[in-house]
């Protein structure tokens, strides 16, 4: 990366008609492009040199295209931030123009014509980490914060902007960092006036640092599901109501909902928000003997659903006598987690009975009425409680403890785990001590490559290449 460049993009969207659009620029030459581009009302140049240009104010005025026709392109507000004050650590300016895909792509073809590059995805970013504005697991959060969709993963990725994963990761790091210098006195220094290592004191700090790189990686199960969302099938048999649940689920009118059984033929998929998780919950076609070969198709995806799902949402009806498919699909689920919700009970029949439901010990129906939309609240907490992320949500998000939502951060944790592994086994087998201070500095690598110390060139292409344009 040549840093050396100065880059420009569009911060906001180009495709839609808003009435602002911002410009960004950073690098040496995010001054000298203002001085060329900007002018006042009469096309006179709007700063006369460097000097002129206050940083973190609202500047007025028009863009000029360099070289171009005399009149403006367009009328706009500038800021100038001077490195290293400023989100990339670098002399970065900002020009509030109008909106409109044509509008700024004009302003931006006048940034690039006075000199500047156009920006790569993620560019922005990735200088504000070379230049140490932000740490890796920062500067992934600020992808997280952008990509949210909940509020339950807008607030770990906040938290994680402001620091709390870099800040669990670097404690152990310096916990660490501490018994490698301490071996290393001794190591190079023997003869010396040097205390003699205490390799009991170090194996208890090297356990304890393995107990906090797990707790971190323990908290990646909640984190998953925060990110990536939860996926829940409802079945049941035909005219249960699995439709309508969906539907109000998903505060709104998504399926179509009749009296004749069958009425769903296929699955659909819409993604839900659930007491402030991500689901996706997936609509299915009742389970029958089917009456035709769409049907049997449709019933076929229902049970291929089931088996892909985190969760199965089985809706019974209580307004009749339970079935053999009510049976068979309590069986079909019985390894998976499964809520179970015995709809429709503002119609209970005197032919129904839960007793005739084959149950896991302790399983509890919760009974609903879509229809007088009953009870359903309970079920949201049943499903949440089933998914595990009641618990969950109160031992993270209420502690403010830090939560792994990254694949990648995952996996560095369980390198690191390994390397204390391999190190307690260092110690217990009474190797050289020099052998230690090897799994020592393997853990440490692998703590490194989350806030970014030691990750190779090809992972932070990887990493930011996600990113779009002017982030
Ligand atoms: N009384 C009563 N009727 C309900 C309730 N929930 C749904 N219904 C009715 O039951 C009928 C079937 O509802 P759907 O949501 O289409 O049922 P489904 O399980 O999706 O049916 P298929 O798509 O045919 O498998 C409709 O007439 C609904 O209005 C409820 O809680 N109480
Ligand atoms: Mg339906």
């Amino acid at each position: 990366m040549l840093l050396d460049e100065t880059i420009a993009a569009p911060a906001t969207l180009m495709n839609a008609s808003a009435a602002i659009g911002i410009i960004r620029i950073t690098g040496d030459k995010s001054a000298d492009i203002l001085i060329k581009i900007m002018a006042d009302k009469g096309a006179a140049p709007l700063f006369g040199g460097r000097a002129e240009i206050k940083p973190r104010y609202m500047h007025h005025g028009f863009v000029m295209d360099p070289g171009g026709a005399p009149e403006a392109v367009d009328e706009a507000m500038v800021c100038f931030y001077r490195g290293p004050a400023s989100y990339t650590g670098e002399d970065m300016a900002e020009i509030f123009c109008h909106g409109g895909s044509y509008n700024m792509s004009k302003v931006l073809g006048a940034v690039l014509k006075a000199g500047a590059r156009a920006a790569a995805p993620g560019e922005f970013t990735k200088r504000a980490c070379v230049n140490g504005k932000l740490d890796l697991c920062q500067a992934e959060a600020v992808c997280d914060i952008i990509n949210s969709k909940t509020d339950s993963f807008h607030k770990v990725a906040v938290s994680q902007i402001k620091g709390s994963l870099s800040f669990e990761i670097n404690s152990i790091k310096n916990e660490l960092i501490a018994v490698l210098a301490d071996i290393e006195a001794n190591l190079d220094f023997p003869e010396e006036d040097v205390e003699p290592v205490d390799i009991a004191a170090i194996r208890e700090t090297l356990l304890g640092c393995r107990r906090k790189a797990l707790a971190l990686l323990s908290s990646y199960e909640y984190g998953r599901v925060l990110k990536d969302g939860i996926k829940i099938t409802i079945a049941g048999c035909p005219n249960v109501g699995k439709s309508s649940l969906f539907n109000l689920l998903l505060r709104e009118n998504r399926a179509i909902v009749t009296e004749i059984p069958g009425t769903t033929r296929d699955v659909i998929e819409e993604a839900a928000n659930i007491g402030g998780v991500a689901f996706t919950l997936a609509d299915t076609a009742g389970v029958r003997a089917p009456a035709d070969i769409v049907e049997k198709l449709g019933i076929d995806r229902t049970f291929e659903n089931i088996r892909g799902a985190d969760l199965c949402l089985l809706v019974i009806d209580a307004g009749r006598a339970v079935s053999a498919e009510d049976i068979e699909l309590i069986a079909e689920t019985n390894d998976s987690a499964r809520v179970i919700a015995v709809n429709k009970i503002d119609a209970k029949s005197r032919a129904f009975s839960v007793n005739c439901l084959p149950l896991k010990d302790g399983e509890k129906p919760v009974e609903i009425s879509v229809k007088e939309n009953a009870n359903i609240d309970a079920l949201k907490a049943a499903i949440l409680k089933t998914a595990g992320l009641a618990s969950m949500g109160e031992s993270y998000g209420a502690a403010g403890r830090a939560v792994i939502t990254s694949a990648r951060h995952a996996a560095a944790l369980k390198n690191s785990l390994a390397s204390f592994d391999d190190a307690v086994e260092t110690i217990d087998a009474n190797s050289p001590i020099d052998l230690l201070t090897i799994d020592i500095r393997a853990a440490l690598a692998s703590l490194g490559e989350i806030v970014g110390e030691t990750v190779t060139d090809d992972i932070l292409h990887k990493i930011f290449e996600k990113f779009c344009i002017g982030k």
